[in-house]
Protein backbone atom coordinates (compact mmCIF):
# COMPACT_ATOMS: atom_id res chain seq x y z
CA UNK A 1 0.00 0.00 0.00
CA UNK A 2 1.30 3.35 -0.82
CA UNK A 3 1.80 6.01 1.82
CA UNK A 4 -1.04 8.51 1.53
CA UNK A 5 0.74 12.25 1.52
CA UNK A 6 -1.32 14.21 4.08
CA UNK A 7 -1.21 18.25 3.62
CA UNK A 8 1.26 19.59 5.36
CA UNK A 9 1.33 19.65 9.41
CA UNK A 10 -0.05 22.45 11.08
CA UNK A 11 3.10 24.55 12.16
CA UNK A 12 3.68 28.47 13.11
CA UNK A 13 4.54 28.99 9.57
CA UNK A 14 1.55 27.38 8.15
CA UNK A 15 -0.73 29.80 10.48
CA UNK A 16 1.39 32.46 9.88
CA UNK A 17 0.58 31.72 6.49
CA UNK A 18 -2.87 31.54 6.89
CA UNK A 19 -3.15 34.60 8.45
CA UNK A 20 -1.39 36.03 5.75
CA UNK A 21 -4.17 34.26 3.81
CA UNK A 22 -6.80 36.04 6.18
CA UNK A 23 -4.98 39.34 5.18
CA UNK A 24 -5.29 39.15 1.21
CA UNK A 25 -1.50 38.26 0.66
CA UNK A 26 -1.64 36.03 -1.75
CA UNK A 27 -1.59 36.94 -5.30
CA UNK A 28 -5.49 35.50 -6.13
CA UNK A 29 -6.14 36.92 -2.98
CA UNK A 30 -7.97 33.60 -2.07
CA UNK A 31 -7.68 31.76 1.05
CA UNK A 32 -5.63 28.62 1.24
CA UNK A 33 -5.52 26.13 4.14
CA UNK A 34 -2.79 23.48 3.37
CA UNK A 35 -5.20 21.23 5.94
CA UNK A 36 -8.25 21.86 3.98
CA UNK A 37 -7.55 23.11 0.50
CA UNK A 38 -6.09 20.02 -1.68
CA UNK A 39 -5.72 22.75 -4.53
CA UNK A 40 -3.97 25.55 -3.25
CA UNK A 41 -4.80 29.21 -4.87
CA UNK A 42 -4.33 29.58 -8.09
CA UNK A 43 -3.90 26.47 -9.60
CA UNK A 44 -6.53 24.26 -11.88
CA UNK A 45 -6.07 20.69 -12.20
CA UNK A 46 -5.08 18.51 -15.18
CA UNK A 47 -5.29 15.16 -16.31
CA UNK A 48 -2.46 14.82 -18.64
CA UNK A 49 1.47 15.25 -17.35
CA UNK A 50 3.00 18.41 -19.15
CA UNK A 51 6.68 18.50 -19.77
CA UNK A 52 8.90 21.52 -18.71
CA UNK A 53 12.11 21.57 -18.50
CA UNK A 54 15.18 24.30 -20.17
CA UNK A 55 14.43 22.72 -23.52
CA UNK A 56 17.48 20.48 -23.37
CA UNK A 57 16.64 16.93 -22.73
CA UNK A 58 20.27 15.12 -21.73
CA UNK A 59 20.62 11.76 -22.51
CA UNK A 60 21.07 9.72 -19.23
CA UNK A 61 21.80 5.78 -19.92
CA UNK A 62 22.11 3.60 -17.19
CA UNK A 63 26.32 3.29 -18.14
CA UNK A 64 26.20 7.17 -17.35
CA UNK A 65 24.19 7.78 -14.43
CA UNK A 66 25.71 8.31 -11.18
CA UNK A 67 24.52 9.90 -7.96
CA UNK A 68 26.69 11.62 -5.28
CA UNK A 69 25.44 12.54 -2.22
CA UNK A 70 27.99 15.11 -0.46
CA UNK A 71 29.08 18.19 0.94
CA UNK A 72 28.65 18.59 4.37
CA UNK A 73 28.33 15.02 4.98
CA UNK A 74 30.33 12.89 7.36
CA UNK A 75 30.33 9.99 4.54
CA UNK A 76 29.90 10.83 1.13
CA UNK A 77 28.69 8.58 -1.55
CA UNK A 78 28.97 7.33 -5.24
CA UNK A 79 25.88 5.75 -6.93
CA UNK A 80 25.85 3.49 -10.10
CA UNK A 81 22.42 2.70 -10.93
CA UNK A 82 22.54 -0.32 -10.07
CA UNK A 83 23.44 0.14 -6.35
CA UNK A 84 20.66 3.02 -5.98
CA UNK A 85 17.91 0.44 -6.88
CA UNK A 86 19.44 -1.92 -4.46
CA UNK A 87 18.21 0.35 -1.87
CA UNK A 88 14.85 0.00 -0.36
CA UNK A 89 11.89 1.14 -2.02
CA UNK A 90 9.02 3.21 -1.26
CA UNK A 91 5.59 3.76 -2.27
CA UNK A 92 3.95 7.20 -2.56
CA UNK A 93 1.19 8.90 -4.20
CA UNK A 94 1.47 12.71 -4.45
CA UNK A 95 -0.35 15.69 -6.12
CA UNK A 96 1.88 17.55 -8.44
CA UNK A 97 1.73 21.41 -8.19
CA UNK A 98 3.56 23.50 -11.03
CA UNK A 99 3.98 26.91 -10.78
CA UNK A 100 2.81 27.72 -14.20
CA UNK A 101 -0.34 26.98 -12.52
CA UNK A 102 -1.64 23.34 -13.27
CA UNK A 103 -2.39 20.34 -10.70
CA UNK A 104 -1.93 16.71 -11.37
CA UNK A 105 -3.60 14.99 -8.28
CA UNK A 106 -2.61 11.36 -7.13
CA UNK A 107 0.53 10.43 -8.76
CA UNK A 108 2.29 7.07 -7.71
CA UNK A 109 5.79 7.32 -7.53
CA UNK A 110 8.26 5.09 -6.57
CA UNK A 111 11.91 5.22 -5.58
CA UNK A 112 14.29 6.17 -2.61
CA UNK A 113 12.98 8.00 0.17
CA UNK A 114 15.29 11.05 0.23
CA UNK A 115 15.59 10.37 4.03
CA UNK A 116 16.72 7.20 3.24
CA UNK A 117 19.92 8.52 1.45
CA UNK A 118 20.69 11.07 4.01
CA UNK A 119 21.01 8.35 6.90
CA UNK A 120 23.23 6.60 4.61
CA UNK A 121 25.37 10.09 4.30
CA UNK A 122 25.14 11.13 8.02
CA UNK A 123 24.50 15.09 7.21
CA UNK A 124 26.68 17.30 9.89
CA UNK A 125 25.06 19.08 12.43
CA UNK A 126 25.40 22.44 10.76
CA UNK A 127 23.63 21.33 7.33
CA UNK A 128 20.51 23.14 6.80
CA UNK A 129 20.37 22.79 2.96
CA UNK A 130 20.31 20.99 -0.04
CA UNK A 131 21.06 21.77 -3.97
CA UNK A 132 19.94 19.35 -6.31
CA UNK A 133 21.92 19.55 -9.11
CA UNK A 134 21.14 17.61 -12.34
CA UNK A 135 22.59 16.18 -15.82
CA UNK A 136 21.32 19.18 -18.11
CA UNK A 137 23.17 21.85 -15.42
CA UNK A 138 19.58 22.71 -13.74
CA UNK A 139 20.01 23.21 -10.36
CA UNK A 140 17.40 24.01 -7.43
CA UNK A 141 17.76 24.72 -3.88
CA UNK A 142 15.58 23.33 -1.05
CA UNK A 143 15.89 23.58 2.94
CA UNK A 144 16.92 20.41 3.79
CA UNK A 145 13.94 19.75 6.42
CA UNK A 146 11.45 20.11 3.89
CA UNK A 147 13.99 17.72 1.76
CA UNK A 148 13.94 15.18 4.63
CA UNK A 149 10.20 15.16 4.62
CA UNK A 150 7.76 12.45 4.30
CA UNK A 151 6.61 11.53 1.03
CA UNK A 152 10.08 13.10 -0.86
CA UNK A 153 11.39 10.50 -2.64
CA UNK A 154 14.46 9.83 -5.19
CA UNK A 155 11.94 8.34 -8.04
CA UNK A 156 12.84 5.98 -10.94
CA UNK A 157 8.91 4.91 -11.26
CA UNK A 158 5.81 6.77 -12.12
CA UNK A 159 2.43 4.66 -12.25
CA UNK A 160 4.32 1.82 -12.47
CA UNK A 161 6.14 2.30 -15.34
CA UNK A 162 9.96 3.43 -15.31
CA UNK A 163 9.98 7.31 -15.67
CA UNK A 164 10.56 8.16 -19.27
CA UNK A 165 13.22 10.75 -20.11
CA UNK A 166 11.21 13.59 -21.04
CA UNK A 167 9.97 13.59 -17.25
CA UNK A 168 13.69 12.83 -16.22
CA UNK A 169 14.76 9.63 -16.14
CA UNK A 170 16.07 7.56 -14.74
CA UNK A 171 15.77 9.27 -11.64
CA UNK A 172 14.59 12.61 -10.22
CA UNK A 173 13.26 14.17 -7.75
CA UNK A 174 9.97 14.59 -6.08
CA UNK A 175 9.34 17.02 -3.63
CA UNK A 176 5.41 17.00 -3.16
CA UNK A 177 4.64 20.05 -1.15
CA UNK A 178 6.75 22.68 -3.41
CA UNK A 179 6.15 24.07 -6.88
CA UNK A 180 7.70 21.02 -9.09
CA UNK A 181 10.59 23.30 -10.28
CA UNK A 182 11.91 22.05 -6.87
CA UNK A 183 11.51 18.79 -8.14
CA UNK A 184 14.88 18.02 -10.15
CA UNK A 185 14.66 15.86 -13.41
CA UNK A 186 17.95 13.71 -13.96
CA UNK A 187 19.19 14.10 -10.92
CA UNK A 188 22.80 14.10 -10.79
CA UNK A 189 24.42 15.39 -7.53
CA UNK A 190 22.49 15.87 -3.96
CA UNK A 191 24.79 18.49 -2.39
CA UNK A 192 24.05 19.07 1.47
CA UNK A 193 25.48 22.79 2.69
CA UNK A 194 25.48 24.96 5.72
CA UNK A 195 24.69 28.05 3.78
CA UNK A 196 21.97 28.54 1.49
CA UNK A 197 22.24 29.10 -2.50
CA UNK A 198 20.11 29.96 -5.08
CA UNK A 199 19.61 27.19 -7.77
CA UNK A 200 18.83 27.78 -11.99
CA UNK A 201 15.28 29.43 -11.46
CA UNK A 202 15.59 30.85 -7.89
CA UNK A 203 18.59 33.20 -9.70
CA UNK A 204 15.72 33.88 -12.05
CA UNK A 205 13.00 35.28 -10.21
CA UNK A 206 11.76 32.60 -8.90
CA UNK A 207 10.41 32.18 -5.04
CA UNK A 208 13.54 30.60 -2.84
CA UNK A 209 10.92 28.78 -0.90
CA UNK A 210 8.21 27.81 -3.55
CA UNK A 211 5.13 27.06 -1.07
CA UNK A 212 2.27 26.60 -3.42
CA UNK A 213 -0.36 27.31 -0.58
CA UNK A 214 0.83 30.22 0.25
CA UNK A 215 1.71 31.02 -3.47
CA UNK A 216 5.45 31.83 -3.28
CA UNK A 217 5.53 31.63 -7.23
CA UNK A 218 7.56 34.62 -7.71
CA UNK A 219 10.33 36.68 -5.55
N1 LIG B 1 16.94 18.89 -14.57
C1 LIG B 1 15.86 19.66 -14.67
N2 LIG B 1 14.87 19.47 -13.79
C2 LIG B 1 13.75 20.22 -13.86
C3 LIG B 1 13.60 21.22 -14.84
C4 LIG B 1 14.66 21.41 -15.75
O1 LIG B 1 14.63 22.27 -16.64
N3 LIG B 1 15.78 20.59 -15.63
N4 LIG B 1 12.45 21.98 -14.87
C5 LIG B 1 11.65 22.05 -13.65
C6 LIG B 1 10.33 22.59 -13.87
S1 LIG B 1 10.22 24.27 -14.10
C7 LIG B 1 9.20 21.80 -13.80
S2 LIG B 1 7.66 22.49 -13.85
C8 LIG B 1 9.28 20.33 -13.70
C9 LIG B 1 8.55 19.69 -14.85
O2 LIG B 1 8.62 18.30 -14.78
P1 LIG B 1 7.89 17.46 -15.92
O3 LIG B 1 8.48 17.89 -17.24
O4 LIG B 1 8.14 16.02 -15.60
O5 LIG B 1 6.43 17.82 -15.85
O6 LIG B 1 10.63 19.89 -13.72
C10 LIG B 1 11.52 20.67 -12.98
N5 LIG B 1 12.77 19.98 -12.94
MO1 LIG C 1 7.93 24.82 -13.91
Amino acid sequence: MPDRIDPPEDSKLTRAKRQWARMGRLLTGATADPQTDRLPPGQRLVRDWPVLDLGQQPEVTPQRFRLDIDGAVARPISLSLAEFMALPQQDCISDIHCVTQWSRYDNAWTGVAARTLLDLVEPHAEAAHVMLHAFDGYATNVRLDQFAAPGVLLAHSWQGELLTAEHGGPVRAVIPRLYFWKSAKWIRRIELTVADRPGFWERNGYHNNADPWAEERYS
